[in-house]
């Protein structure tokens, strides 16, 4: 493991701070449904000097010399992402998935265009459309929603398209826990002439490791961030069908973006390479088995899940209907006892998004650890613990101190 002997050396507020989040990192539990634990050889890359290099454009057509390396490592990373996936056409620039969204926006709509896209307290993401965002106020978006039980009602959402004619049909979510029906979805789409496009960001780990259903044979374009399941760089991914690639690379370059980060894409390269091993496989399918493991043992306890059961890698917890307890609450309390969350809203929650209903827990970190059920048991139990604490400080860091011994047992980095 790095020792950041140099950092040290030159900067010691910096190096401090780091050495703080290795710390929280390794003796705490993070639970946040978005984040991952990346392997020491994608951490190699991303320390690296292509951190120094300038690339604007695309493998054998730069705008700048000096790219014999560069072109190695980005035609690297769009094979092996091509390969993993299954796509025809790969774009490995995009710097995180907003940017990938917006670039995925800006190949195929015009200004005023319609944008079908899931709700955010049901599921979506802000860049699905939220009125607070620029491409809201560039496109016309309309929100769909999800039923009492937790599902999309394919019905509904025709009768939807059917009335708005978009442009584009978006499928994808942030905090939504069901399995998306790819076939119904782009049937819809094909029905009213729409583009399609899917965020699979939060799973495409568990696509890659064949734990659930691929969206890329069915949708034009697909998008999608490297790090969360996918276990690689922060960072944004365009996948899409041939007569789209030309659109998508412009949109991206110059569209929206200038020089990529070739750090990331080398890193990006070593995760797709990571992902095309066997062992990725084993992961994806215990990140299902833990989150399943992890929902029984809520159910158990007599927890309100949010969407009716999951079927991915994450699950929300109406914990003020479970126990009384806000999610801003929830959140604070569980950082105390190294456990990390995030507070979240719920489907129309009455409350706002500083102070949500719910939190949102996810296990694709703690499955890196090495972390199986009988773990999740006992991370079910200590959040049920903390939520039933009040927030007394002796209660929550009697739960720390537990949390840190289970966690040695689990080293990240060895
Ligand atoms: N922030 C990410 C998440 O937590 O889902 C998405 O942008």
């Amino acid at each position: 493991m790095n020792t950041y002997h140099s950092l040290k050396e030159s900067d010691k507020a910096a190096y401090d701070a780091l050495k703080g989040e290795m710390k929280r990192e390794e003796q705490g539990l993070e639970l946040i449904a978005s984040e991952n634990t990346v392997s020491p050889a994608v951490l190699d890359a991303l320390g690296s000097v292509f951190t120094n290099k300038y690339s604007e454009g695309y493998p054998g057509r730069r705008y700048y010399g000096g790219q014999e390396y560069t072109d190695i490592i980005e035609t690297l990373a769009i094979d092996r992402v091509k390969e993993l996936f299954g796509s025809e056409h790969a774009n490995v620039q995009p710097l995180s998935g907003a940017s990938a969204n917006l670039a995925a926006y800006a190949a195929v709509l015009a200004p005023g265009d319609t944008v079908l896209g899931m709700d955010l307290s049901h599921g979506g993401h802000l860049t699905h459309g939220h009125p607070v965002t620029l491409p809201a106020k560039v496109y016309r978006f309309i929100r769909y929603k999800t039923e009492a039980d937790g599902t999309i009602d394919y019905d509904k959402l025709e009768a939807l398209a059917v009335l708005e004619h978009p442009k584009l049909m978006l499928a994808g979510f942030s905090s939504y826990t069901r399995q998306i029906d790819y076939e119904r979805f782009t049937a819809i789409a094909a029905k009213v002439g729409a583009i399609t496009m899917m965020d699979m960001a939060h799973i495409a780990g568990m696509i890659a490791g064949k734990a659930l259903p691929s969206p890329v044979p069915h949708f034009d374009i697909v998008t999608a961030t490297t790090h969360k399941t996918l276990r690689g760089p922060r960072g944004g991914l365009i996948l899409c069908k041939e007569p789209f690639a030309k659109a998508i690379d412009k949109a991206v370059f110059p569209g929206v973006q200038g020089g990529p980060h070739m750090h990331m894409v080398l890193a990006k390269a070593v995760a797709f390479g990571e992902a095309l091993r066997p062992e990725f496989e084993v992961y994806a399918r215990q990140i299902l088995t833990n989150a399943k493991a992890l929902e029984e043992s809520f159910i158990g306890l007599g927890y309100e899940i949010v969407f009716g059961t999951t079927e991915n890698h994450m699950l929300l917890i109406d914990t003020v209907k479970s126990r009384n307890v806000t999610g801003k609450d929830a959140e604070a309390w569980l950082d105390l006892a190294s456990i990390t969350v995030n507070k979240n809203v719920l489907p129309d929650d009455p409350r706002g998004p500083l102070d949500p209903s719910g939190i949102r827990i996810g296990v694709p970190a703690v499955t890196t650890r090495g972390m199986k059920e009988d773990e999740m048991r006992m991370i079910a139990g200590w959040i049920d613990s903390v939520l039933r604490s009040e927030g007394k400080k002796k209660i929550l860091s009697g739960i720390r101190k537990e949390v840190k011994t289970l966690c040695k047992s689990f080293p990240i980095y060895h």
